[in-house]
């Protein structure tokens, strides 16, 4: 376990934090604490706390399941201090033990104490890692969704909050009434324009509240774009052993993640922000560019490598990526489906991302799981792929590659690989009815899949027919077979 006192005797290759963590005061509430935000927004803020230190964090979890309970236990065991592991493809790795969370809360435990927080004038940004999906967006109408049932359960009881939404618009409000400055709503999801998605989902919460309070947050509250950028892998037992022999520490959360990273964000702060650009984070004015290239080319580029992979029975992605088959066709995807209908943003060309995009997935220190990248695929598929698809069918272009990343996603679904392995993937928002879709031997009912909503507008029948062949090729021929020249 690490404590306080570990940090006063660190082994010799692990730095502590630089700044005095008993000094240090939150500024910042998070919901969402992954392994992606300990590794990332976390990580920057721990880079300026020497320099200004009342912008700490408090973390919370909204779900009440046995696994937060036991996350929230093992925090606060921890004085929420843990490592964080940054490798280098050449296999170089530095260690630093991490301050800037310094509480962490479970909602559903005592929501009064997460409001407390949110309504504390200290408080002046409210950010986020709820997941491509957790923005409550229904894909086909484009508007969030107040048929939700936590949601609805929110409105019929808004000043007890469950939800995201439930607890941020609820806590503006009580900033409202007490004169208290709004605060930024900071989503750090992989999401294009994640920034105007949360504005339409809280927005969106708070006009079916109040309209008159939707208006107080739409004037004072702002929330910005961002592109945020890091590999974290999932730790296992067995990666966290690894990691704890490799540093000496003894910690229960140790957490490893790419020496890479990257944020871009604009700068839209409704009641002031941490000095983010002495950490390296890039302020512009539109973020757009760069979130389309992070998303179409490495997002994207993972579910195009790692679907098919997951069927070819690999379970790391540097392994995956090892086959040339596979590299072939990550390759021939960013540069004849993506790169000619991708913008490049200042200073950067797309060649040069691509190659840094293929090095980092080839990162061998870190063990990356493909099927960590797998997870939650239908959300994945409509924010990595939408456009992508969306350009190929209206610029007529070849379908080919598209289509065999469609087949492989769906065939992956089956749970089963070609050597015979199963595996759990995770479809959090598929119920019983998509299941069934998902599962139906016609090949037809699948495309069926609110995966596809993004382009069901379009005309699909050459790509829909594309699919459903690529697919009769994976079952009878294997997917090597179907990865399209
Ligand atoms: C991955 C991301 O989950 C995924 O599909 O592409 O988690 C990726 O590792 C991060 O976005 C990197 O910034």
């Amino acid at each position: 376990m690490i404590t306080r006192e570990t940090l006063k005797s660190l082994p010799a290759n692990v730095q502590a934090p630089p700044y005095d963590i008993d000094g240090i005061k939150p500024g910042i509430v998070h919901f969402g604490v992954g392994n992606f935000f300990r590794a990332h927004e976390a990580f920057y803020v721990e880079q300026i706390l020497e320099h200004a230190p009342d912008w700490a964090i408090v973390g919370v979890g909204l779900t009440g399941s046995d696994r937060s309970k036991k996350k929230a236990e093992e925090f606060k065991a921890q004085d929420c201090l843990y490592s964080l592991t940054e490798t280098a493809p050449s296999g170089k790795s530095t260690v630093r033990v991490m301050g800037a969370l310094r509480d962490y809360l479970l909602a559903p435990a005592d929501p009064e104490a997460v409001l407390k927080h949110l309504v504390d004038p200290a408080i002046r940004i409210v950010s986020m890692t709820i997941t491509e999906g957790g923005y409550n967006i229904n894909e086909t109408t484009g508007a969030f969704d107040l048929e939700n049932a936590a949601v609805k359960a929110d409105l019929q009881n808004p000043e007890k909050p469950s939800t995201v939404f439930g607890y941020v618009v609820e806590a503006l409000r009580r900033r409202r009434d007490a004169g208290t400055k709004a605060f930024t709503v900071m989503s750090c999801d992989n999401l294009r324009h994640n920034g105007n998605v949360a504005r339409k989902a809280f927005l969106g919460y708070a006009k079916a509240r109040d309209p008159e309070l939707a208006k107080w947050i739409e004037e004072n509250a702002t929330f910005p774009n961002g592109m945020v950028d890091r590999i974290t892998p999932t730790v296992s037992a067995e990666i966290a052993k690894k990691l704890n022999a490799a540093s000496g520490l003894d910690d229960d959360l140790p957490l490893v993640a790419e020496d890479f990273h990257q944020w871009v964000l604009e700068d839209q702060f409704a009641n002031g922000r941490p000095p983010l650009e002495k950490a390296g984070v890039q302020f512009v004015d539109d973020v757009t560019d760069w979130e389309h290239v992070k998303i179409r080319m490495l997002n994207a580029g993972h579910i195009t490598l790692c679907f098919p992979a997951i069927l070819l029975g690999y379970e790391n992605v540097d392994d995956a990526i090892e086959d040339r088959d596979l590299l072939g066709n990550l390759k021939n995807y960013l540069n004849k489906d993506v790169i000619p209908t991708l913008k490049a943003p200042p200073g950067m060309t797309l060649e040069g991302y691509r190659d840094s995009v293929i090095s980092r997935f080839s990162n061998k220190a870190m063990s990356d799981q493909t099927l960590r990248i797998a997870s939650d695929g239908c959300s994945k598929v409509q924010v990595f792929w939408t456009e992508t698809v969306r350009r190929a069918i209206e610029g007529k272009r070849d379908l080919s590659r598209i289509a065999f990343g469609i087949a492989s996603y769906l065939e992956m679904l089956r749970g089963r690989d070609e050597k015979g392995g199963t595996y759990e993937s995770s479809e959090p928002t598929y119920g019983e009815a998509e299941k069934k879709l998902a599962k139906a031997d016609d090949f037809e009912s699948a495309l069926k899949l609110p995966a596809f909503d993004g382009w069901r507008d379009l005309d699909t029948s050459e790509l829909d027919e594309k699919v459903i062949a690529l697919r009769k090729v994976i079952r009878e021929k294997g997917v090597k077979a179907a990865i399209p020249a």
